[in-house]
């Protein structure tokens, strides 16, 4: 097939899942057409299936907002109609799903049928997405979708809930590629004792510093911690709550034992070196850090919040709690760094649950999607 994914290029989850599954895609030997203002993060080798189209946005003195929606649209009717495309495949309804649509349109005026998939990721439909400003435009687009995937089933529920969707949207989880995160801990001793050089546990967080992470809450768990336990924190990623976890570090005295690493390409690496997991977010509609954590044998501290359930199972992969309870994340992982026989079969759990979500468990679903949605376009061309 001949794949268009649209996706936000830069460090967040969606992009990232958007990334690794076109990569997964061409390596089945679909023709993968990225489709995006920049080239995407985990984007960093030739391959010869994968193509990439960058949007540019032209501006103009008259733009104080230049028109991005237009040239992404413009961009994927160019796409679609030089390189013969079958379908677009978008990630993140805002603006991917409703730029799809007018594509969509302008090619059909041409007698070219190209359907268009949907796939929501969080924060497109809890946070920004409900906004007033953005509902309307993002109700229809999902609604004028010819599928609607979501990435769990807490968002595939919070969508029906927060917006008139009169079509089904199935659930295709997030996965990792298990054998890229295998821990290799041995070998990157150096790494760790760089971190941690008088054998202290590391806990570890990776996000991208905005509110709904609620990156106090980590420092707050950290001190308490290592109250207990010799410790270290490794901060990776940045965003703009960055300044004040900083502020927040010296204030607490907590500088010399806590690392911020910044945005990092090699996930594996970190993850390899890490104790614990912690992400004790408002809402994670998925939370791909924490299973990429999972597959490095890693088990998670984490929130019960949103599709967070479906992903880290308490008593088995690590343990959940009430979001802002940082008593109990803090309990639960001091309890599991003092204990190292608990600590080893958690490990294990998370390492088994990280294989239900294999790479190769779920890219047949996307494909099996692909086939459905391109023979429904066929058969209404056909009458
Ligand atoms: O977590 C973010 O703020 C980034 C965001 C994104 O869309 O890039 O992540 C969302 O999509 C990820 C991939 O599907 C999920 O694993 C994250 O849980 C989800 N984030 C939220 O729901 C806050």
């Amino acid at each position: 097939m001949r794949i268009g994914i649209v996706c936000y290029p830069t460090y967040g989850g969606s992009g990232v899942l958007a990334t690794e599954l076109g990569k997964a895609l061409a390596d089945k030997g679909h023709m993968v057409h990225f489709i995006t203002y920049q080239q995407p993060v985990r984007l960093n080798a030739f391959h010869a299936n994968i193509y990439y189209h960058e949007v540019q946005v032209p501006t103009y003195p008259l733009f104080d907002f230049p028109p991005y929606e237009s040239a992404l649209s413009s961009t994927m009717v160019d796409v679609i109609l030089n390189q013969q495309l079958d379908l677009l495949h978008v990630h993140y309804a805002i603006p991917h799903a409703s730029t799809a649509y007018l594509a969509k349109q302008i090619v059909s005026k041409q007698g070219r049928t190209v359907p268009f998939i949907t796939t929501l990721h969080g924060t497109d439909i809890t946070l920004v997405g409900k906004d007033k400003t953005y509902a309307p435009v993002v109700t229809f687009s999902i609604n004028e979708s010819d599928a609607i995937t979501a990435v769990s089933n807490n968002l595939r529920e919070e969508t029906y809930k927060s917006f008139q969707i009169e079509k089904d949207i199935e659930v295709i989880y997030n996965f990792v590629d298990t054998e890229r995160f295998k821990r290799r801990d041995k070998e990157l001793l150096h790494f760790r004792n760089a971190i941690a050089p008088n054998g202290e546990k590391i806990l570890l967080h990776v996000s991208n510093f905005r509110k709904v992470k609620r990156v106090p809450d980590v420092v707050k768990i950290f001190q308490k911690v290592r109250e207990k336990v010799p410790v270290k924190l490794l901060l990776v990623g940045d965003g703009p709550d960055r300044p004040a976890i900083e502020a927040m570090c010296r204030d607490m005295h907590l500088c010399g034992d806590i690392r911020f690493v910044g945005k990092q390409e090699q996930l594996e690496d970190v993850m390899s070196i890490a104790d614990l997991f912690v992400l004790p977010s408002d809402y994670e509609s998925f939370g791909l850090a924490a299973l990429e954590a999972m597959a490095a044998e890693v088990p998670v501290i984490s929130s019960n919040a949103g599709g967070l359930p479906e992903v880290n199972i308490h008593g088995k992969t690590g343990y959940l709690s009430p979001v802002g309870d940082v008593d109990s994340m803090a309990e639960h992982a001091t309890r599991l760094l003092l204990d190292e026989e608990l600590l080893a079969t958690m490990r294990k759990g998370a390492l088994e649950q990280a294989q239900r979500f294999h790479i190769n468990n779920i890219i047949p679903q996307y494909e099996a999607l692909y086939e459905e949605v391109m023979n429904r376009a066929l058969e209404s061309i056909d009458k």
